[in-house]
């Protein structure tokens, strides 16, 4: 939404925008917040805005108290294995015993609410490869603006590279799944796919450039133009991929919404009858659409598991390509971990800058080879299961 802001009001952004502390953003956002006329056009905005400053707020204050206790418990999970997969639910919906049915971690698992405070990690093997499962401490109503530790779990699912949204079937699954929703989109985490999205790169110099990769609708290079001025943007590259409307591109001065790949898993079936589970999934799909996978199962069973490596794998576009030497017939049994449209210079980057730098051409067998050891440049497009061998210059 293109809010048409008074010239004051772009001008009081900018302010948060070139904000180096929490402190400063935080006392910038409040001027902005009193800068924006208070109209319909701008609701939600100021929600937004309203939202950016609790939460601002939150954070400082935690700084301050774990600065007092000298550091509280690390919520940040370093990634691991071929993508980190959060696991999103309410309290008691099963995440503990999903994520140790599923991996080798071994969480206390109980009846009694809110059991796991820190986030619990595993290792799920699939095929050749293995996905890191994270489990959040449960998501609480207003876990985006702020209450107990949610912003914390929000953190969690918006670092990660895809989310498992666990519902407990037993237990209002749909009012659940609401809850989940919202919050995830309070906190500008987006898990369908936008129909396109806007790189926006600050320069120095250079004026506004546009590469277009897609279809900037309703609006004209100028427009674009016009409004980066308004914020006072005077120099950037503005990438613009798939359909773009000068709202997204407005959304991205803001920068703040993330798409994050979803697989929804329905908990607990054991505890209900086969009729309505095949109704909870018909109404699950009627609110999220048939985009987002949903898989009915029992953690405590281990039923209906049997899907989801290959779902997680189809989520996060991952790819694998079995690297080799020159002169070896047989190439590495560790794939490397590639996301789609990789090309053969993405993988040579991925293994070493030499390989890079020095890059003449490859050789690729499997899936996107036009014949084995097919000879190809660097912006060749490699796909799952590709063997590549890689030739630089001497
Ligand atoms: N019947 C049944 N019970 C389950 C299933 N999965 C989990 N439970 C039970 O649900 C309760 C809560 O399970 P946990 O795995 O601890 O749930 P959690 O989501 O980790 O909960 P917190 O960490 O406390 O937020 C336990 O009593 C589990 O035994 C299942 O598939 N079927
Ligand atoms: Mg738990």
């Amino acid at each position: 939404m293109v809010t048409n802001l008074p010239a004051e009001a772009k001008a009081k952004w900018v302010k948060v925008m070139e904000a180096k502390t929490p402190e400063e953003k935080l006392k910038a956002l409040m001027e902005f917040l009193s800068a924006i006329p208070k109209h319909k056009g701008t609701e939600n905005l100021v929600r937004q805005v309203r939202r950016q400053i609790a939460i601002l707020r939150r954070e400082i204050e935690e700084k301050k108290r774990t600065k007092r206790r000298g550091g509280g418990p690390k919520f940040f999970v370093e990634k691991e294995g071929a993508a980190q997969i959060v696991i999103l639910g309410l309290t008691n919906s099963g995440k503990s015993t999903l994520i140790s049915t599923l991996t080798n971690a071994k969480p206390v698992i109980s009846d009694i609410p809110y059991t796991t405070q820190t986030p619990v990690v595993g290792m799920m093997p699939y095929e050749d490869i293995q996905f890191q499962l994270v489990e959040a401490p449960a998501l609480i109503e207003g876990a985006s603006e702020g209450v107990a530790w949610g912003l914390k779990t929000i953190g969690l699912a918006r670092n990660a590279d895809a989310i498992l949204i666990l519902l407990d079937a037993s237990n209002n699954p749909i009012s659940q799944l609401k809850v989940i929703l919202r919050e995830l989109s309070n906190a500008r985490i987006l898990i369908t796919k936008p129909k396109g999205r806007v790189e926006i790169e600050r320069r120095s110099s250079g004026g506004i450039q546009i590469a277009i990769m897609g279809k900037l609708v309703n609006a004209t290079l100028d427009d674009v133009r016009l409004l980066l001025h308004s914020y006072r943007i005077y120099h950037a590259l503005v990438k613009i991929y798939g359909e773009v409307s000068l709202s997204d591109i407005e959304d991205a001065i803001y920068e703040n919404a993330v798409y994050k790949p979803a697989v929804i898993v329905l908990n607990k079936i054991d505890l209900i009858d086969k009729n309505s589970i095949k109704a909870l999934i018909n109404r699950i799909r009627g609110i999220v659409g048939t985009d987002i996978p949903v898989i009915a199962v029992s953690a405590i069973k281990g039923i209906g598991l049997k899907e989801l490596g290959k779902i997680l794998f189809e989520i996060t576009g991952i790819i694998r390509v079995y690297t080799k030497q020159p002169n070896d017939d047989k190439p590495s049994d560790r794939p490397l971990i590639l996301r789609k449209g990789a090309t053969v210079l993405d993988a040579a980057k991925a293994i070493h800058s030499a390989l890079y730098k020095r890059f003449k051409y490859a050789r690729v067998w499997g899936p996107s080879a036009k014949y084995p050891g097919e000879r190809v440049g660097g912006d060749h497009i490699l796909m799952d299961r590709d063997i590549l061998e890689i030739h630089v210059k001497k």
